[in-house]
């Protein structure tokens, strides 16, 4: 008996289960109250929902609205945007059935007051660019987050899940999850009949520009901790795209996103020389992916790769041109607003550097890559579509149910469907909740039901940091260094080094092949071996320490896929150096991964792109 073994307990029974209270869960809550009437609805989130996920800062565009009611767009263009910017891989019904309904999404946003600019001559959402409208949204998050709340039975805050719980009666079928609180300590069982994971992207999986003290300064918030991938990869749920990692341009140091300065601002980038570099790489790109430079806009890791090779050719650093447009004291207002109300560091980076950008253009650089579903990426699991859409390969009953049944995602958690963003995501929490409120429905009397000596396993596991710790303290030979225990820092960033240096990161200029990543996977396994070492003097550092299995467990996935997609499908976001180009004839198919627990093995396949859509 170990010494915190004997914490309490606390049983909470449900019929959905939300795990992760950010877009997709907020969604996800709303919809299943909705066609729920009498279900019980819980949301268990690891902060607090009020400021909690990628939305905490406030954001100052909806990057996904079609604008159908006024003609502008169709849900056909935004899966064709999607496809193209995607070098042609994405699933098309998960697109499609997110496009024909987050307009209304965004119609509710509106109601619940969340402040949208309106164009003053048309009367219409002030557009920032063909997808993407502008909003006062410092408070986006507490607005969505109320809705939710009212929708829930229950929200449980400081509560971090770390173990999703399966039926003792049936294989492959979910029956809910465990988790402990972080302030009072408690285990948490929750049962429940269905369970929607909605627990945002991955940061910190590979290596930042910004360490040290400055490592809570990165793009994708640094809580976005891989939980939607890592939990459903433990139970074998397939994934999909996990090598899609996304890499993107932003303003240096403070990662302050481009789109507004981009679209809205028409703002433009140059060399160190003043000179236009990108139409110059377009015949080397060219004999790399063929067509696909073609299309428009061109695709985003293509204006990444433009953008590294004039850095390798010594041209850097690449800047964004803000002296014209600042001139302009509205563009100068929405370029500052922009920051405040979304990424206020970026703000505080330029006063403490002293760049004003009516004075100076400044530096842009290329982040570390993120894994997540939702931007110019389509990472995660692998999930049945809509009836009414989705060609028979793609369902296997309930939509946006993973491949365990009862298991549904949205948003990050979800692969495939790229350019969902904030609105998207909360679009597709809704579609997952409506279909889990069927399937509860359908489950009738057969219901799942949790094996009590797994739940006392798990329980053991979940604290075992603190166990460690409590025992080995007294061994430590200096400072922090222990020859019994690894802190979760030093677990997280050996991680990083071994993804930066072996699968693709900014050491490497994102360059990898198969001996690095056969390697890096041997590097994996011996961090894996160390895991159960973890040594955490506190409830938040046990967070820190279940944080970091997730990231390893999901960086173990994206690595297998990384080695198994033997072409370059996407410059600028990675590059296998031994199989350099872009590869139709062999490679337009999605990869597929799922993990046996038990035997710690990936089985890897491919799975055919349907093209719905001319
Ligand atoms: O400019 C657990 N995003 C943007 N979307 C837009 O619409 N417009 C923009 O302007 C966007 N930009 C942007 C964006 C994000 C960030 C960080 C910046 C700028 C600086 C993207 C959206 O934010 C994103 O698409 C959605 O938020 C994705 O939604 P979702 O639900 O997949 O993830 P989430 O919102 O982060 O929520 C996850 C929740 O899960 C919790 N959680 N809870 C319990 N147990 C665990 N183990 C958990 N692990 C995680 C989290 O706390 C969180 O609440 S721009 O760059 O393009
Ligand atoms: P970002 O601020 O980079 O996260 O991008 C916000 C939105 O603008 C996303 O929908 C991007 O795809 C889009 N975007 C950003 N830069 C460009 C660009 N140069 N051309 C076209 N779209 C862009």
């Amino acid at each position: 008996m170990g010494l915190f073994t004997s914490r309490k307990t606390v049983f909470v029974d449900s019929d959905i289960l939300v795990i992760g209270g950010g877009f997709g869960g907020c969604g996800a809550a709303y919809e299943s109250r909705y066609w729920g009437r009498d279900k019980k609805i819980v949301i268990v989130e690891k902060a607090n929902i009020e400021r909690s996920g990628a939305v905490a800062q406030g954001l100052y565009a909806i990057n996904c609205y079609m604008g159908m009611q006024w003609g502008e767009n169709q849900p056909e263009d935004h899966v064709r945007y999607a496809r193209n910017d995607l070098m042609g891989l994405v699933r098309e019904d998960l697109g499609y059935d997110i496009a024909r309904h987050v307009d209304a999404t965004v119609h509710m946003f509106e109601e619940w007051g969340l402040p949208i600019m309106k164009d003053e001559e048309t009367g219409r959402y002030k557009r920032e660019g063909k997808w993407q409208i502008m909003i006062h949204g410092e408070s986006y998050k507490p607005i969505i987050a109320e809705a939710a709340c009212k929708a829930a039975t229950k929200v449980y805050n400081r509560i971090m899940v770390t173990h999703l719980l399966m039926d003792e009666t049936r294989p492959n079928r979910v029956a809910g999850a465990v988790g402990f609180s972080v302030r009072d300590g408690n285990f948490y069982v929750f049962r429940s009949k269905a369970v929607i994971v909605t627990a945002g992207g991955a940061s910190h999986i590979f290596k930042p520009h910004s360490v040290g003290e400055g490592m809570g300064r990165t793009w994708y918030a640094p809580w976005s901790s891989a939980s939607a991938y890592a939990l459903p990869i433990q139970v074998g749920a397939k994934m999909t795209q996990m090598e899609n990692r996304i890499v993107l341009t932003r303003f240096k140091d403070g990662y302050g996103p481009v789109g507004a300065y981009f679209l809205h601002l028409k703002t433009y980038t140059e060399n160190a020389y003043g000179d236009d570099y990108e139409a110059t790489w377009y015949d080397s790109i060219k004999q790399l992916v063929g067509d696909y430079v073609d299309h428009q806009p061109v695709p985003t890791c293509l204006r990444n790769h433009a953008f590294l090779e004039e850095i390798k050719a010594g041209r850097g650093p690449i800047r964004m041109v803000t002296k014209e447009a600042f001139k302009d004291p509205h563009k100068e207002t929405v370029g500052w607003e922009n920051f405040l109300g979304m990424t206020i560091g970026q703000a505080v980076v330029w006063a403490s550097q002293n760049i004003d950008p009516k004075e100076t253009n400044p530096e842009l650089i290329m982040s570390e890559p993120y894994v997540m579903g939702s931007h110019a990426t389509c990472s995660g699991a692998w999930a049945s579509g809509p009836e009414d859409y989705a060609p028979s390969d793609y369902q296997w009953g309930y939509n946006r149910m993973m491949t365990v049944d009862g298991l549904f995602g949205a948003g990050d958690t979800i692969g495939g469907t790229a350019h969902k963003f904030s609105s998207g995501s909360f679009t597709e929490g809704r579609i997952a909740g409506k279909a889990a409120v069927r399937y509860v429905n359908d489950l009738g009397s057969d219901q799942p039901r949790v094996d009590e000596t797994e739940l006392d396993g798990l329980k053991t596991m979940v604290y075992q940091p603190m166990e460690n710790y409590a025992i080995g303290r007294n061994e430590i030979v200096a400072g922090t260094v222990s020859p019994s225990y690894l802190l979760p820092l030093h677990g997280l960033q050996r991680l990083e080094k071994i993804m930066d240096e072996y699968v693709g990161g900014t050491s490497t200029n994102y360059l990898t092949n198969e001996p690095m990543l056969t390697r890096g996977l041997e590097l994996l396994t011996m961090l894996k071996e160390d895991l159960p070492h973890l040594g955490a003097d506190s409830l938040h550092e046990l967070m820190r320490a279940w944080e970091l299995q997730h990231r390893v467990l999901t960086s173990e996935c994206v690595t297998q896929h990384t080695l198994f997609r033997e072409e370059t499908r996407w410059p600028g976001y990675y590059y296998r150096a031994d199989h350099p180009r872009l590869d139709d004839t062999d490679w337009h198919c999605f990869t597929l991964s799922r993990y046996d627990a038990e035997s710690g093995e990936w089985a890897m396949e491919k799975a055919p792109v349907h093209h719905i859509i001319d």
